[in-house]
């Protein structure tokens, strides 16, 4: 790893104008990413049977993409297929599902397989599937935090399992969150996978799991996706250093991003009429749920948050594509600090070697 931690004075600047966009975001210009040709890449968007998954595939397929939507209900996939297909006539023949459960390493697993035996390569990938919180199972059967599962884990193998089939140009992208910002990690967190438990300022913070086991949704949600803008960043370095330690240049890039907060089925669904059905403490624990909920009309149109996520994908703009430049956190077309930047490298490298043990394998 070559970059070193970033003064954290950017990162609460840029949290700061992150909340700014998060509420006034209906305020902002238009995001108007230039559309690009994209007749025979093939494209992977997961969860993209509704909000920002179905308009991420629907961008891909009006131009002109190979789209294959990663969904763990077929029947919801079909359904976003004719969606797809009746507003893209043409695209009938290059939309089409995969099965996918990313909070299963089996099914993340089978996916990869299935993969490996019919198609041949991803030019962009997008780990989009997510969860704010998983109320009716805090656990999978695997013993890991649903939320974890669903999230990180499940596209971390993915994105493992998927890389021999990358193309050399391939784009990865993240479907990250401003919700990072309130991630919080003890800085000494276990490096041994734990199964069944919430564990101390890895999957929850350290006081919460103090008090009763019981953490708050928010800020494990916030830790996953502070995890995927980490290994974007661990992701796009080991990239480098493999390219430079063979003599080639790397041209792979992987970026994660926010969507600000957009109109779709997976906001938290926390609103003032279901708070009675809350203790205080959890009310207070899950405080940035609780706002977004009573704020939806400030949220933006689904095409506004999906526009980052395409344009990082499409865009030849050096600062996204450029040699070595992949690693960033972006929101707005715009890139930010994130709450990883400002980590050393030592607490970095120690997420990987957590994330191993968890999904059970060795990155090279
Ligand atoms: N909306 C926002 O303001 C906002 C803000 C920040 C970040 N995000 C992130 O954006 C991403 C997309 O969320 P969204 O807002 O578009 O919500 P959404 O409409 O609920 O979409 C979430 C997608 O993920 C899928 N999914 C959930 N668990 C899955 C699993 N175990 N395996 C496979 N697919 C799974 C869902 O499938 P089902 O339909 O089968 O449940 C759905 O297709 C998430 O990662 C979310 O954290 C959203
Ligand atoms: C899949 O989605 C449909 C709604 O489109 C729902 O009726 C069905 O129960 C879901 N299947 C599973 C296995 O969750
Ligand atoms: C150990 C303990 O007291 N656990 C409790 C935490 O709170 C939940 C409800 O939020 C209870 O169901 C647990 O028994």
């Amino acid at each position: 790893m070559s970059s070193s931690p970033v003064s954290s004075v950017y990162v609460y600047r840029d949290f700061v104008l992150s909340m700014l966009s998060l509420f006034c975001g209906r305020l902002y210009p238009t995001l108007r990413p230039p559309p690009a040709d994209l007749t025979g890449k093939i494209t992977v968007v997961t969860g993209a049977n509704s909000g920002l998954g179905f308009q991420i595939a629907l961008d891909l397929a009006r131009q002109k993409a190979t789209v294959f939507l990663a969904c763990r209900n077929a029947s919801k996939a079909q359904e976003a297929i004719s969606r797809i297909t009746s507003a893209v006539p043409d695209s009938v023949d290059r939309v089409k599902a995969l099965s996918l459960d990313t909070s299963s390493p089996s099914s993340v697993r089978e996916c990869a397989e299935g993969w490996k035996n019919t198609e041949s390569k991803i030019d962009i990938l997008f780990n989009n599937a997510g969860v704010p919180s998983s109320p009716e199972q805090p656990f999978t059967v695997d013993g890991f935090p649903t939320t974890y599962a669903t999230n990180f884990l499940g596209s971390f193998l993915l994105t493992q399992l998927l890389e021999p089939c990358l193309s050399n140009e391939a784009r990865v992208i993240f479907t990250s969150s401003t919700g990072h910002y309130i991630s919080d990690f003890t800085p000494t967190f276990s490096l041994e996978a734990v199964k069944n438990r919430l564990e101390p300022g890895f999957h929850a913070p350290k006081a919460a799991v103090r008090s009763n086991g019981s953490a708050a949704d928010s800020t494990i949600y916030g830790n996953t996706k502070a995890m995927q803008i980490a290994f974007a960043k661990l992701l796009q370095s080991r990239w480098n250093a493999a390219a430079k330690a063979s003599g080639r240049t790397n041209e792979r890039v992987v970026h994660a991003f926010s969507p600000g907060f957009t109109q779709t089925p997976g906001l938290p669904k926390m609103t003032p009429l279901s708070i009675w059905k809350y203790s205080p403490l959890q009310v207070w624990e899950d405080r940035g749920f609780w706002l977004l909920g009573a704020t939806t009309v400030l949220a933006t149109d689904v095409s506004q948050g999906a526009a980052t996520a395409v344009w990082l994908a499409t865009t030849k703009d050096e600062a996204v594509a450029g040699e070595g430049m992949g690693g960033g956190y972006w929101e707005r077309m715009t890139k930010r600090a994130a709450t990883v930047d400002a980590m050393s490298t030592e607490m970095l490298e120690r997420f990987w070697i957590r994330w191993e043990a968890d999904a059970g394998i060795t990155w090279r």
